[in-house]
C-alpha cells in the first residue's frame, strides 16, 4: 500500500516556506535545520525535499539522487560539526522515528543528528 503524505505536517510547512527554520544546510533535494527543542548541544534535523513520509517509504521510493543527496548531506553536517569519530571527535547519534510505535511526531522523513554530550545507551 502505497504511503499516504499529509501535506499539512510541519515540515512541509518549512519546505514551503511558510514557517520559519534555523537552517544548516540547503541542497538541491535536501535540508537541514536546528531542531527547535534540541535534546543535545547538537540536535540538526536532515529531511528530503521531496513527500515522504517515513525511512522505508524514503529508502524505496526516492530517486538514486535524492538518496545520495541526503546521505552526503548527513556526513557535511556530521563533519563540519567536528564530531565524526574519523575526525577524532567525540561521535553522534542518529535517529529515524517511524509511525505509532516509533514516536514519530512529524510525518514527513527526516534523520535526527545528535551529539555534543555522552547520550547514553539507548536502543528502546
Ligand atoms: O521528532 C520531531 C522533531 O521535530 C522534534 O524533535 C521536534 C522537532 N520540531 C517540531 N517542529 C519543529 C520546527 N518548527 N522546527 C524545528 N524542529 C521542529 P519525531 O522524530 O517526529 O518524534
Amino acid at each position: 500500500m502505497p504511503f499516504a503524505y499529509d501535506d499539512q505536517n510541519i515540515f512541509a510547512k518549512i519546505l514551503r516556506g511558510e514557517i520559519p527554520n534555523d537552517t544548516v544546510l540547503e541542497t538541491e533535494h535536501t535540508l537541514a535545520f536546528n531542531d527547535i527543542q534540541p535534546q543535545a548541544p547538537v540536535h540538526v534535523l536532515v529531511i528530503p525535499k521531496g513527500a515522504y513520509v517515513c525511512h522505508d517509504d524514503f529508502a524505496a521510493n526516492a530517486s538514486d539522487a535524492e538518496l545520495v543527496d541526503f546521505m552526503r548531506v548527513s556526513a557535511r553536517i556530521v563533519a563540519e560539526a567536528g564530531i565524526s569519530p574519523g575526525d577524532a571527535g567525540e561521535g553522534y547519534r542518529t535517529i529515524s522515528n517511524a509511525g505509532a510505535h516509533g514516536v514519530q511526531e512529524v510525518p514527513h522523513y527526516h534523520l535526527h543528528i545528535l551529539a555534543g554530550r555522552p547520550l547514553g545507551r539507548m536502543l528502546a
